[in-house]
């Protein structure tokens, strides 16, 4: 199975080398690329870059770091999105320059830091949603936990790497000024204001937006042994439990509610929101986890792939699309890891098989527009690369291949070795 997984990375790789080389994201049906920004930032590659080189694709991963050495340019007159810049790419040069000693990549990491920066000075310390990588101008008061609160990871590898402390603590300060906001009875919501600080949703639930405020406060007590990430864990955790969790005869969930007065709001759960059993795992709670992961194979069962979203009451779809996303891959890595039942390594093998059946193009792979369908949309993201085919290869391989214990991952995939050189703060 892993070397039917490498393989289709392969494939995948290709269709991005004939069809896209040198842009940000393969259109795999009209063999055309896509970049963000009008200009490229190399998101694939940069993303894709790790997971060559764990998959012993050597010649491609020597493209692809060739490429992103000699190409890359972060002086561009742009306003990037700091949360998807952060997570793809400096998490993928960070990664990538663990792996492969190569200096080059850590400069470009640090000249992207230097550059996200900006994004943190607004009056509360929490980022602007979009920062010009060559202005420094700002942009974007009204963001949520996710994009606030997934930031220690790298910015914290950074400052380890450089030796330089204002990168972690830039990054930790958001997400403590996040937490300090929640609610009396431990919840965040779906937006806020980072200028005055005001919540501008109260919905709070574990999906879209807020999901990997939860996951890097766990990973970033994990990756630096830091007791304030820590408590934003526990206390999350106790409110998303009390809260959010949802028992009912069609399984585990959790769904929406108030984030004051904890009132169950929606009972909505998708593809976003399986990243929480491998979280649960990682955290020590294996029988949550081994629940919900049996959930969200029941979404993934319901129309042989998963919807975007639920209705976990009716089992309706709600969001039809499945654009090609990993967690529930993820999941299953880390409770196979964590509890070697072969029933992960089946669920695996459901998803890859959906994904060949429904997702292959003769160019790659590509998401999909609606799972009841199966209309197939036009775009391969990058985090395909990065995350989905690196989860399922890792699921397959000999536990060797990757030491859990000695790494966290970001949320984009990317392995940070911990308690590797200086400390973060
Ligand atoms: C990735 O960029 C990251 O996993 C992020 O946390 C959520 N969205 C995509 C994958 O679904």
């Amino acid at each position: 199975m892993a070397s039917r997984v490498r393989a289709e990375m392969l494939h995948a790789w290709r269709g991005y080398e004939r069809h896209a080389w040198g842009h940000d994201e393969l259109k795999p049906v009209s063999r055309g690329s896509h970049d963000w920004y009008g200009v490229s930032l190399l998101m694939t590659p940069v993303d894709a870059l790790d997971t060559l080189l764990l998959m012993g694709l050597r010649e491609e991963a020597s493209r692809a770091r060739a490429l992103v050495t000699e190409r890359l340019s972060f002086d561009r007159d742009v306003f990037v999105k700091n949360f998807e810049i952060t997570i793809r790419l400096l998490g993928g040069l960070l990664s990538a320059y663990q792996m492969t000693h190569d200096p080059r990549l850590l400069h470009l990491a640090e000249d992207l830091g230097k550059r996200l920066l900006p994004a943190f000075d607004s009056p509360t310390g929490m980022p602007y949603m979009y920062v010009n990588l060559k202005t420094g101008k700002t942009r974007g008061a009204r963001s949520n936990p996710a994009e606030i609160g997934t930031l220690v990871l790298e910015f914290g590898t950074l400052a380890r790497l450089t030796g330089k402390p204002v990168f972690f603590k830039r990054a930790k300060n958001a997400l403590l000024q996040l937490y300090n906001r929640r609610s009396r009875i431990g919840l965040v919501g779906e937006e806020i204001d980072v200028e005055t600080g005001e919540w501008l949703s109260r919905t709070s639930h574990v999906g879209g937006g807020i999901d990997s405020y939860y996951e890097y406060a766990l990973k970033g007590s994990r990756l630096f042994g830091d007791g304030d990430c820590e408590r934003v864990w526990r206390d999350g955790l106790r409110a998303i439990d009390d809260y959010l969790a949802d028992d009912l005869s069609t399984g585990l969930w959790y769904g929406e509610a108030d984030m004051v007065t904890g009132r169950r709001t929606k009972v909505v759960f998708g593809a976003l929101h399986a990243f929480l059993p491998a979280v649960l795992a990682l955290g020590g709670d294996l029988p949550r986890a081994r629940r919900l992961e049996d959930s969200c194979l029941r979404m993934w069962t319901l129309h042989g792939i998963e919807p975007e979203l639920l209705d976990y009451r009716t089992m309706r779809v709600i969001e039809p699309a499945y654009p090609l996303r990993p967690e529930i891959i993820e999941s299953a890595f880390y409770l196979y890891r964590y509890t070697k039942d072969p029933r992960y390594l089946e669920m695996g093998r459901t998803f890859f098989e959906a994904l060949i059946a429904h997702c292959r193009t003769g160019s790659g792979y590509t998401v999909l527009k609606n799972v009841v369908t199966k209309e197939k949309g036009d775009l391969m993201p990058s985090y395909f690369l990065a995350e989905t085919l690196k989860y399922l290869y890792l699921l397959f391989a000999p536990d060797e291949t990757l030491d859990l214990d000695r790494v966290v991952f970001n949320t984009e995939a990317h392995p940070f070795l911990r308690g590797e050189s200086r400390s973060a703060e």
